[in-house]
């Protein structure tokens, strides 16, 4: 900690990658590893739009019990602590590959969700937003008033398009960072994966936090192998005490 905090002195441009690990401890599922939910169902099934044509009614069950796991969760201090990072730097740029709204939850502004968002729905065919924020019932799923195509939740499934702007934006701020931190994630799905390798490219810190090994590992300058509820409040309040001294 104290090398890291040296190192971060000279740091303005502070941009933050975050994946499923970073709402574990609010209690959420990963996907990968023991406990994942990629242990117990398969994404092929689940989460790509092939599956949703072929049994919509089964993978807006599975949606319906993550929304109701989402109901009964919080933040964690790792969420906080991000939150106040972002006022700790001249400029500051939140990633995430997270649906489950936790980082505003927390306070966090401008989060560029980079697989959209387990909370809302769209048409699975125009991708107009649908606006009715009732359940959706797996027997009878709702159809879009402009087209008629069947209602899906609004996140990005394997094999589909992230959202341009957000995308571009995220690459672009990886591009200018001075530091960069990517907390809680397996690192293996793309595009979000080469958000750090970009960011390291283009002369940025590298500070991993996850207890696993990763495909980024070995490029990183720092690995905290802590749970980032752990980690990121103790690293907050060192920096804040270095910015009041
Ligand atoms: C802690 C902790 C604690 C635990 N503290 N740490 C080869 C090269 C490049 C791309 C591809 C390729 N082959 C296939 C692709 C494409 C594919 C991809 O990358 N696949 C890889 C798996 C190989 N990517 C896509 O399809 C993407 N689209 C795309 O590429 O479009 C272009 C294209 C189109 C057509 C054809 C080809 C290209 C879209 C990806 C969408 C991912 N969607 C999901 C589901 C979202 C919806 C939902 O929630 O239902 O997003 S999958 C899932 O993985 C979810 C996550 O956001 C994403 C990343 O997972 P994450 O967040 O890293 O979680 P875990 O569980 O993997 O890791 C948690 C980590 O936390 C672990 O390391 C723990 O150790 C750690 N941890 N507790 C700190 N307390
Ligand atoms: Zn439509």
């Amino acid at each position: 900690m104290e090398d890291l905090l040296k190192r971060l002195k000279s740091c303005s441009r502070c941009v933050i990658l975050t994946g499923a690990g970073v709402s574990s401890e609010s209690g959420v599922a990963t996907f990968r590893g023991k406990e994942g939910l990629w242990g117990k169902f398969r994404p092929e099934e689940l989460a790509t739009m092939d599956a949703f044509m072929a049994n919509s009614s089964i993978v807006w069950e599975w949606y319906n019990w993550r929304r109701e796991v989402l109901n009964k969760v919080e933040p964690n201090p790792g969420h906080y602590a991000m939150c106040e990072m972002e006022k700790l730097f001249d400029h500051f740029c939140l990633i995430t590959q997270n649906v489950d709204s936790l980082h505003q939850a927390a306070g966090s502004t401008n989060v560029l969700e980079l697989h959209g968002n387990i909370l809302r729905n769209k048409c699975a065919d125009c991708f107009t937003p649908f606006l009715d924020e009732g359940d959706i019932d797996p027997d009878s799923i709702p159809s879009c008033s402009k087209c008629g195509g069947k209602i899906r939740p609004d996140v990005v499934w394997f094999g589909e398009m992230l959202d341009e702007k957000i995308i571009n934006k995220a690459f672009e701020e990886s591009e200018r960072a001075d530091l960069f931190f990517s907390i809680g994630t397996s690192a293996v799905v793309h595009p979000a994966a080469s958000l750090p390798i970009v960011a390291k490219r283009h002369g940025a810190l590298l500070v991993e936090i996850n207890m696993e090994p990763t495909p980024i590992t070995e490029m990183a300058d720092f690995c905290f192998k802590i749970p980032s509820g752990e980690f990121l409040p103790e690293l907050v309040s060192s920096l804040k005490a270095e910015q009041s001294a």
